[in-house]
Formats: C-alpha cells, structure tokens, sequence
C-alpha cells in the first residue's frame, strides 16, 4: 500500500446525462470507492474549463465537436462545451467520495490550451503541479483510474511513464470515448512507455 490512486475527471459531464457522455461512465463509480481503501494517497483530477474555452466547437466559427483543429501547440480536437467551472457538469460524480481525496487537481483552467493530462497541459510543458506534489509526498507508484481512457487517463498515463512512475491502469475501472481507433490508439501508446493496464 505505498500507491496513490488517481481519480481522473469523474465529472457530471462524463457521465451518461452530461454535456460530453461516456457511455458507461457512471458504472465505475462504486469499484473507485472501493479502490480508495487500498491506496496511501488519492488524487481527484476535475476538468475546469472558462466559458467560451479554445476546447469547445462552439468557440469556433463553422465547427462541430469531433472536428479537429490546429493550435499553436499542435492538433486538438473540437468539444461540445463541457465541464465549465462551477457548474453542476463540473462537479465530481455525486456518489464519488470525494471526501476521501488529499488533493484535488484542476486543469483545463487556460482558455488558450487544454489540458488532458493530470501533470502537462496540451503544449506538453505548462506544469499543473502534481509531479511536485507527488514527488514532495515521496509517491513513485500510481493506479490510475477513471474518465475517459483514451484522452484524459491516457495523457495521465503517458506523462506520468516519462516522468518516472510506476504506472498501472485499471481498465476495469475506466470507460473510453473510443472514437476514430483512439482507444486502441491509446493502449497502444501507454503500452509501448511501460504502462501496464490491467
Ligand atoms: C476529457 C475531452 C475533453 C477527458 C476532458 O476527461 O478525457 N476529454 N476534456
Ligand atoms: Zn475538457
């Protein structure tokens, strides 16, 4: 027990209902609570978006959610607005016990770049302070859990592989957009850094 377990963006709008739904989002939820049970340190990531954020299709004349467009760091796909801060899409899942949490991250919070990752922002290098914070606490093994597995765990996993950690991904316990092969794609690319998923 020497693990911290990251509870990536179990958030109203990720779930069925919400503005950016994965199906099956909301079934996780009770393997999660459990989980917390096992783990020296939980960290909750909630995505916190401004209104009117880079992210979402409707900042862009003649765009629709899916729809790729090239930012100043690189290709990034176009969303229906979702999780803007405050509001009850932002909020964590309402049977996730978020009491548990020693720290909860937010990203997503700079209107000019999104952020899947728990640790980078989309450019890569913008930090969101977790790699501090977990190296502060002497925290070098990770289970990562949570929404959705193909963008934000993914990113998550990524980072976390190139920065050192020993990182687990618990497929059980996270659902995936899964559209244009990005899920394969994404297992793909956590596998080859070290990733295990089990
Ligand atoms: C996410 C798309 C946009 C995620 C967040 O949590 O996977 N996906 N914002
Ligand atoms: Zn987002």
């Amino acid at each position: 027990m020497t693990h911290a377990l990251i509870v990536i963006d179990v958030q109203n709008d990720f779930c069925p209902g919400g503005a950016l739904a994965v199906a099956g989002g909301d079934e996780i939820v009770p393997g999660i609570n459990a989980a917390m049970a096992e783990a020296a340190a939980i960290i909750m990531t909630q995505d916190w978006h401004p209104a009117g954020h880079s992210s979402f299709a409707s900042s862009h004349q003649g765009k629709s959610p899916l729809e790729m467009i090239d930012m100043p760091y690189g290709p990034q796909v176009l969303w229906p607005d979702h999780c803007i801060q405050g509001s009850n899409g932002a909020a964590f899942h309402p049977q996730l016990e978020t009491d548990h949490a020693d720290m909860i991250i937010r990203k997503g919070y700079n209107s000019a770049i999104d952020s899947y990752s728990a640790f980078f922002e989309n450019d890569h290098s913008t930090p969101t302070g977790l790699h501090g914070y977990l190296q502060t606490r002497g925290i070098s093994s990770l289970i990562m859990v949570g929404l959705a597995t193909d963008f934000c765990v993914n990113y998550s996993a990524v980072d976390a592989a190139k920065l050192g950690y020993d990182v687990t991904v618990d497929m059980a316990l996270c659902r995936a957009i899964d559209f244009d092969g990005s899920l394969d794609a994404a297992k793909q690319g956590m596998q080859a850094l070290g990733v295990t998923l089990r």
